[in-house]
């Protein structure tokens, strides 16, 4: 049954594809078109003040404005403490963190710190609104190992547009073993935010409404510069990077084929360097990568087409141009992170989730007010996921995770570290041992969701509360009607 389930899928997805293609989809390049002629924007880091007790404060303002996304031409767009996107963020594990997250849109909003081990209280999903005018003040302290992680909003039903608009950001975590790797901001160490648009002649963005999988745009914006070149000045350089893309999955390269070294996923550093041509993130998704160059080259970074439905298409994304003298860095070698891998527990509880084609998780869509799952905080569990839907991901708030298996094979030496964040193809199963934060609250949920946002917001999320091991059995299944969504304050 489920493996003619998974065929019947698949065989839909290949029609609707094809149907969809129609010469469309498939022809959507960029190539041949750019010049590279914008330097690309490094976001600036955000300038914490310091508390008495030594917290980091840093205040993220969201607003309206527009911005020259496309040479000569003004877009409407959304920024934090800008008019697109917002700073990086900053910080070392151990620190104490509070942040004032001020909403000055004329429409409620949320903030989410996508791949953060935190209270759900504080987490910015669909419950902790921020009403236009209002203020939010979330704390925590950082415990958990260097990771690119970032932040964008997560209102239930708009955050496609929200993050569609500019608002996301991208926040680095820090530890001993992330400083064994290029680390100076903007200079060897480079956030790359990927985005796609689709843009109206006069340069406004617009989203597509009517596809399967939402917005899939024709043109490419990395850190919101269109046409971006970036000049390296150090012979090996650190890369960051973000799919802070709607729908669209990339397959980075370089169109010269040269190798680079995969050195994180998203959750963290992977134990060893792994030298790679290709690499598929969906959106959400992150990785860092290491990259050799020689004083004088020029190296072009791409995303090479794939047969996903939402990854078909070739687009260069960013002419990186190498100085002719270059600062000597230490090469890449050996240990990287010294976090052990996550293991699962002899006996670790295994859950299924079921997407299908209607975008429901388990034949359910997202109810705010309903729990899914009540899960013991700080355990290890065993999260199954069968796809017999389209093209899907799927991320789990609070939580780090290795992929066990995919179709019950070993997954590749590159997807071995700690994600977030995964990519399910359609008429997969993928499973994942999943180590849950521990910070029981039997009142706020955390969200697990498939990452395409249009599908997140259509209601492929469900809600899981994170309870004192032995308590599950008294947790509650409904939320009141409204509670919870009243946690800010007029400044
Ligand atoms: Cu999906």
């Amino acid at each position: 049954m489920k493996s003619y389930n998974r065929f019947f899928a698949l065989l839909m997805t290949l029609l609707i594809i094809s149907l969809a293609g129609c010469g469309k989809e498939e022809d959507v390049t960029n190539v041949g078109k750019l010049e590279f002629t914008q330097a690309l924007n490094i976001p600036p880091l955000a300038e914490p003040t310091i508390e008495a007790d030594g917290t980091k404060n840093f205040t993220l303002t969201m607003q309206a404005g527009t911005t020259e996304l496309l040479p000569g031409k003004m877009s409407d767009t959304f920024g934090i403490n800008g008019t697109y996107l917002g700073p990086t963020i900053r910080a070392s594990r151990g620190d104490k963190v509070s942040f004032n997250v001020v909403n000055n849109l004329e429409e409620t909003s949320t903030l989410h710190w996508h791949g953060m081990r935190l209270p759900a209280v504080m987490d910015g999903g669909p419950h902790q609104m921020i009403e236009a005018g209002e203020t939010w003040t979330p704390h925590w302290t950082i415990d958990q190992p260097s990771a690119t992680t970032w932040y964008h909003p997560h209102l239930h039903g708009k955050t496609a547009q929200h993050v569609y608009k500019g608002l996301a950001g991208m926040f680095i975590i820090e530890d001993e073993d992330s400083k064994k790797l290029p680390t100076s901001y903007g200079v060897d160490d480079i956030p790359l935010i990927i985005q796609d648009k689709l843009f109206t002649s006069d340069g406004q963005m617009k989203e597509d409404k009517e596809g399967i999988f939402g917005t899939l745009g024709d043109e490419i914006l990395v850190n919101g510069t269109y046409d971006p070149y970036l000049e390296v000045t150090s012979s090996q350089v650190r890369f960051r990077l973000l799919n802070g893309s709607n729908a669209r999955a990339y397959h980075f390269g370089f169109t010269d084929g040269r190798s680079f070294k995969l050195v994180a996923n998203d959750a963290g550093l992977l134990q060893e360097s792994v030298t790679m041509e290709r690499l598929m993130l969906s959106p959400g998704e992150r990785a860092e990568i290491v990259v050799d160059f020689k004083p004088g080259e020029e190296a072009i970074l791409h995303s090479f087409s794939g047969n996903n439905g939402i990854d078909n298409g070739e687009f260069d994304l960013l002419k990186i141009v190498v100085a002719s003298e270059l600062t000597e860095t230490i090469p890449i070698d050996g240990q990287l992170s010294t976090v052990p891998p996550i293991v699962a527990p002899k006996d670790a509880p295994v859950r299924q989730f079921k997407l299908t084609m209607e975008n429901k998780i388990n034949d359910k869509l997202m109810d705010m007010n309903r729990i899914d799952e009540i899960v013991p905080a700080g355990t290890t569990e065993i999260w199954e996921i069968n796809n017999f839907g389209w093209s899907h991901n799927f991320h789990i708030h609070n939580a780090a995770f290795r992929i066990l298996d995919i179709n019950d094979k070993e997954p590749s030496e590159y997807e071995r570290g700690r994600k977030d964040t995964v990519f399910i193809p359609n008429g997969s199963k993928v499973r994942l041992v999943v180590e849950f934060g521990n910070y029981p609250d039997p009142h706020v949920p955390y969200m697990y969701h498939c990452h395409l946002l249009r599908h997140e917001d259509e209601g492929m999320m469900g809600q899981f509360l994170l309870v004192e091991p032995g308590t599950e059995s008294q947790a509650q299944t409904t939320l009141p009607q409204k509670d919870n969504e009243h946690n800010t304050h007029h400044e």
